[in-house]
């Protein structure tokens, strides 16, 4: 009858937290998948290396990223926009691991988004002091599927306003292992990252990374 308990104690039912109408934070979604989307990542990272894009500003990201999937999200002077190619090696981005797929697909269905085929999986690198400023993810053609957003490594401060930029923020910690989802009437909402705090990740060093999963057409 202990035997209950520990399996429990082993694989707890992750907690969902709802934040907003259509945004969830599943805490711990991720479980012992961790080590293994890691590997992924470095896999992905040797044919398509993390890069500091271009805003249309003209400035330099402190997040640096880099996609699979059957296109990327790409910054550069001419705008924003997704891509079949890597403009870095002409090739096309990495295809999308099945793990990967499945893990979107079951955290967006679990928050109520049934039938979620993500098609893109931007993947984001931070280290301490890089942020993302407040913004939309409006790239895409189609609002009606949701955003599904991974993270690993350090913990990071996620910055959530509302649908106007003027709105005002609430912070949530996202750590390593949460997976929050947004779509419905959150999928337009502004978000950001606080600047990283320094740390040390026992897998991932000094480092966080997040994937975001998208349905780009
Ligand atoms: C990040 N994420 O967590 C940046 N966008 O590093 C995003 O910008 C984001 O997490 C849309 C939906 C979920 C996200
Ligand atoms: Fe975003």
């Amino acid at each position: 009858m202990t035997m209950d308990l520990f399996e429990s104690v082993a694989d707890p039912q992750p907690s969902q937290e709802k934040i907003a109408e259509g945004a969830m934070l599943s805490r711990g979604f991720v479980g012992s998948l961790d080590a293994e989307l890691i590997g992924i990542v470095r896999d992905i990272e040797a044919k398509a290396p993390f890069r500091h894009m271009v805003t249309p500003g003209g400035f330099r990201m402190s997040v640096a990223m880099t996609n699979c999937g059957s296109a990327g999200w790409i910054t550069d002077l001419a705008g924003y926009r997704y891509g079949p190619n890597d403009p870095e090696t002409g090739k096309p981005w990495p295809v999308m691991p099945p793990l990967l797929r499945d893990l979107a697909h079951r955290a967006a269905d679990r928050a109520g988004f049934a039938d979620f085929a993500p098609d893109v999986c931007l993947i984001n690198c931070y280290v301490p002091g890089a942020r993302l400023s407040l913004h939309q993810d409006k790239d895409e053609l189609d609002f009606g599927a949701p955003i599904v957003s991974v993270s690993l490594g350090l913990p990071a401060i996620f910055l959530f306003g509302g649908l106007k930029r003027s709105d005002r923020t609430r912070r949530f910690r996202l750590e390593h292992g949460d997976v929050a989802v947004w779509g419905g009437p959150s999928r337009l909402i502004f978000h950001g990252i606080a600047p990283l705090a320094e740390g040390e990740h026992l897998l991932l060093g000094r480092q966080r990374i997040n994937l975001t999963f998208r349905k780009v057409r």
